[in-house]
């Protein structure tokens, strides 16, 4: 061993400064490479509704830091799937009144699609300025 025990029961005030710091970095690091943190969003909430076989505001232009609330309106399988980005991981959904929720930090424009209604028109996009 080439620690002793004492030292790793006991930090000392270094090793509490460090993990603060530490702390400090990740919280600063996370909120700038995170775009849709809910804990920084403006509370403004905008709400597009699943119906069949469409999105209800297939063109929903939002300001920054607004949070879009997917809602299915019916017992169908649809999806809430980004096209051609990461920004949040697909939704799956098939029950009526279940609901998800994206807040936008950072401006951009952000298409997706339903999976199994893309071809009949079931797309979207998010444009937050
Ligand atoms: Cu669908």
């Amino acid at each position: 061993m080439k620690y002793s025990r004492a030292r790793s029961a006991s930090p000392g005030r270094a090793g509490f400064a460090i993990a603060a710091l530490m702390t400090l970095l990740v919280a600063a690091c996370s909120e700038h490479q995170d775009p849709t943190d809910p804990g920084n969003g403006s509370g403004v909430v905008v709400e597009i509704t699943l119906t069949d076989f469409q999105f209800s505001q297939p063109e929903l232009r939002v300001t920054r830091g607004t949070t879009v609330r997917w809602r299915n309106t019916t017992a169908t399988f649809h999806t809430v799937t980004p096209d051609g980005h990461t920004t949040w991981t697909e939704w799956q959904t098939s029950s009526p009144g279940e609901t998800f929720e994206v807040t936008f930090l950072e401006p951009g424009t952000f298409p997706y699609f339903c999976v199994p209604h893309r071809s009949i028109g079931m797309v979207g996009t998010i444009i937050v300025e």
